[in-house]
């Protein structure tokens, strides 16, 4: 074993390229044509592939740095009889720039990969003007027939040499087919879904030579070669291909979201492919939005965060996400970061949707009489400086349905596949604040009478609003009430406030005629509808505890029995 020094190899005629991810680290080992860095120039990203098999000892690069053509990037040892026998031992310049060396081609190259070598044509020489070239369609290991997924360029679009034209796809492997030369897309002869096969037409390409500018190249009538050109196809195992742009085009294919794109290096499709992360849903860092380890490592990490946050379930796992239009399309938009309040209740809420069976009872309650009871404590009310409003009496009720239908009151543990019983009664009210909404926690409901629970629950709701809520004053909640009925609305379906399994909407109260056997009476009726866990309450028990209410509320004597 030796230490040799792995080089930057020609570029195509970039001077300068940015490194713009180290794709392995000292003391890594690899294979000869392993992805050491990916490189970047204004107009494509190309992965830096190992001279030979064996151990990187030294990176003298980092993200950022520029590099040009012979530049060292670090050092390796190479295996004894490793394909590295390019940069093995007595190694000269030359030896560390695997893309130029055809002739001296390591023994364990393939017979295929010596063939597309010898199917690429031989660089026209360079006299100014432009001609025409129609690329065919290479050797495909073997394979034919192979069906087109992606036609990677447009007519007219300006393309680097190496940069991939079409994707064909077999039932092994996918494979992008680069371009040859650089040019202009003249006129592209295949669709997707085009079985191809060795030698189909591609596409013509109007090939700018030097002394051209490329507005001079369109300019001038190509002149037709009549020559064809054959590139070389990338797949994962041309890898193993000596140029380094090849690295940049092969890839094993991950089926895209509809519409989706996904740009990202071989090495970092792989490591996707290993972990399981769909790349379509990963949002690339680097150059162009193209994706990097770290993107994927970073995409698998909040993954297993939001699964774990989510508890047995996982919040959303396996859902897909929606996909944004871009709004400006249609019209004039601004963007604001969201409040961190407001990304929690986003989260909450989809945890519960997506974890909680709902069902919602609706349930109108006659509380006529209650409301002429409340009302006659309006000068009592303001003598003690509260004011009663109809919450403390739905509170009241609830707590008394919580006690006599307990199968609410519980939470469940599906880890443990155990019912969690509570013992006491604490219920939550939502509070509407100008930050959100909030959820403040009223202890022994049971325990407690009207003035308490109207004094508290508005003292509660201002500090809600004053944004002087403690933690604890918000946790511990065996249900909830979110009462609209201040506002309007004749039903609604909450959301349940997981790990409770039910929740109370209330509407807002409104005349009605109701039939009492002979006539109809003007009866004040408040709509209420109970959203429940369907796992834990079953429909029998929802119509009885909204009946329930229905009865404590239309006669609220019955609250003090
Ligand atoms: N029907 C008719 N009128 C009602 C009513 C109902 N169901 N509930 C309350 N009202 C009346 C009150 O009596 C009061 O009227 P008066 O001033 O004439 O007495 C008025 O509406 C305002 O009441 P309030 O809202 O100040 O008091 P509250 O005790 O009823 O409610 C609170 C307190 C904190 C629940 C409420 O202020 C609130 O924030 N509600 C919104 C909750 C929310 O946003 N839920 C949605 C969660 S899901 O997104």
């Amino acid at each position: 074993m030796s230490e040799q020094e792995i080089k930057v190899p020609d570029l195509g005629g970039a001077d300068e390229v940015e490194v713009i991810e180290l794709l392995v680290s000292a003391g890594d080992s690899v294979e000869a044509e392993d992805p050491l860095l990916t490189i970047e120039t204004d107009k494509a990203s190309v992965e830096l592939p190992s001279p030979g098999a064996g151990k990187i000892t030294k990176l003298t690069v980092k993200v950022g740095d520029k590099v040009k053509e012979g530049d060292v990037v670090g050092m390796m040892e190479a295996s004894d009889g490793s394909g590295g026998s390019d940069n093995s031992g007595d190694s000269d310049d030359s030896e560390n720039e695997p893309e130029e060396k055809t002739e001296d081609a390591p023994k364990e190259e393939s017979k295929g990969q010596a063939e597309a070598q010898d199917s690429k044509p031989a660089p026209k020489k360079k006299s100014g003007g432009s001609r025409k070239e129609t690329v065919l369609v290479p050797p495909l290991d073997g394979m034919e027939n192979v069906p087109v997924i992606e036609i990677n360029v447009s007519e007219g679009d300006t393309i680097e040499a190496d940069d991939a034209l079409v994707t064909v796809e077999s039932d092994k492997a996918t494979m992008e087919i680069p371009s040859p030369y650089g040019g202009k897309v003249a006129k592209i002869l295949v669709a997707e879904g085009d079985k191809l096969s060795e030698g189909d037409k591609l596409l013509e390409l109007t090939v700018v030579e030097d002394g051209d500018d490329e507005d001079g190249g369109q300019d001038q009538a190509p002149t037709d070669s009549g020559e064809e050109a054959k590139p070389e196809p990338k797949t994962d195992e041309a890898a193993q291909q000596k140029e380094p742009a090849a690295q940049a085009q092969s890839s094993t294919y991950e089926p895209p979201a509809p519409g989706a794109k996904v740009h990202a290096g071989p090495a970092v499709r792989k490591l996707a492919r290993e972990l399981g992360a769909d790349m379509t849903r990963i949002k690339g860092s680097g150059p162009k939005s193209r994706i990097l380890k770290d993107d994927v490592q970073d995409y698998v990490k909040s993954q297993l965060q939001q699964s774990q946050q989510g508890g047995s379930v996982g919040t959303g796992s396996g859902i897909p996400g929606v996909k944004l239009p871009d709004f400006s399309q249609f019209g004039e938009v601004e963007r604001e970061a969201m409040s961190r309040m407001m990304a929690v209740t986003a989260t909450n809420m989809q945890r519960s949707w997506l974890n909680v069976p709902h069902v919602t009872q609706f349930e109108d309650a006659d509380i006529t009489d209650m409301e002429a009871f409340r009302k006659s404590q309006k000068a009592a009310g303001e003598k003690k400086g509260v004011k009663m409003t109809p919450l403390p009496f739905i509170l009241k009720a609830c707590a008394t349905a919580l006690a006599e239908l307990p199968q609410f009151n519980v939470s469940l543990d599906m880890e443990r596949k155990e019912v969690v019983r509570k013992q006491y009664i604490h219920i939550g009210i939502a509070v509407d604040t100008p930050n959100g909404l909030m959820v403040p926690v009223i202890r022994d409901v049971d325990q407690k009478g009207l003035w308490e629970l109207a004094a508290e629950s508005a003292e509660l709701a201002q500090k809600a609003r004053d944004k002087k809520l403690k933690p604890a004053e918000m946790q511990g909640a065996c249900f909830t009430i979110t009462s609209l009925g201040g506002i309007g609305g004749t039903a609604f379906t909450p959301i349940v406030n997981t790990p409770e399994v039910a929740i109370l909407g209330v509407s807002k109260a409104a005349m009605k005629p109701v039939w009492d056997g002979a006539e109809f009476q003007p009866k004040l009726m408040l709509p209420l509808s109970l959203s429940y866990d369907h796992r834990a309450v079953n429909g029998a028990d929802a119509a009885r505890f909204t009946s329930l209410l229905s009865q404590l509320m239309g006669d609220i004597r019955t609250l003090l029995l």
